[in-house]
């Protein structure tokens, strides 16, 4: 379906946290700054602190993140490698059923290796390849560059819910 048809549905649902900043960068950046939040919280249960009841704890929201990199990273591969793929979306909260016994340190490995193998593809994906086609049963169509712009956004959008996790525990 043409994505003019999408009833306002974005092809990357995460463009505003992104803003102008360039997604090559921050992809670059996560690992570290996840690094950082893990060590800040790996005092206490600070972890698994729950800003609002049905919210996710700091080690949920890096489960997430590791998974999260795991679709990326198919995605990403399948774009390059097929015409036209189109990508199977996933169930968040059914996946996010199986974090009760992930430490959040297993999650940051598995998210930074994954993100480092990552970002090498990008930045060896030729300019033209950026802009392959791709299609998104719920976002439309969209293109290689728009996955990676998502990935950024995403990033942003988690880093933030962890820094004010973070910033609240700094004050008490
Ligand atoms: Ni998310």
């Amino acid at each position: 379906m043409p994505s003019r048809y999408n009833r306002g549905v974005a092809a990357n649902p995460y463009a505003s946290f992104l803003g102008a900043r360039n997604p090559v960068d921050v992809i670059e950046e996560t690992s570290r700054r996840l690094s950082e939040i893990v060590t800040r919280l790996s005092v206490g249960s600070n972890l698994e602190w729950r800003p609002a009841p049905g919210k996710w704890s700091a080690r949920e929201i890096i489960c997430h993140l590791a998974d999260c990199e795991i679709a990326f990273a198919f995605r990403l591969r399948q774009t390059l490698a097929e015409t036209n793929h189109v990508i199977q979306p996933f169930d968040q909260e059914k996946w996010a059923g199986m974090y009760g016994g992930l430490s959040a340190r297993a999650a940051l490995s598995a998210f930074s290796s994954l993100r480092e193998w990552d970002l090498a593809l990008i930045q060896h994906t030729p300019a033209e390849a950026m802009g392959k086609k791709v299609h998104h049963p719920e976002r439309g169509d969209m293109t290689f560059r728009t996955i990676v712009e998502t990935m950024a956004g995403h990033d942003v959008n988690h880093l933030t819910q962890l820094d004010a996790i973070v910033a609240g525990f700094a004050h008490t």
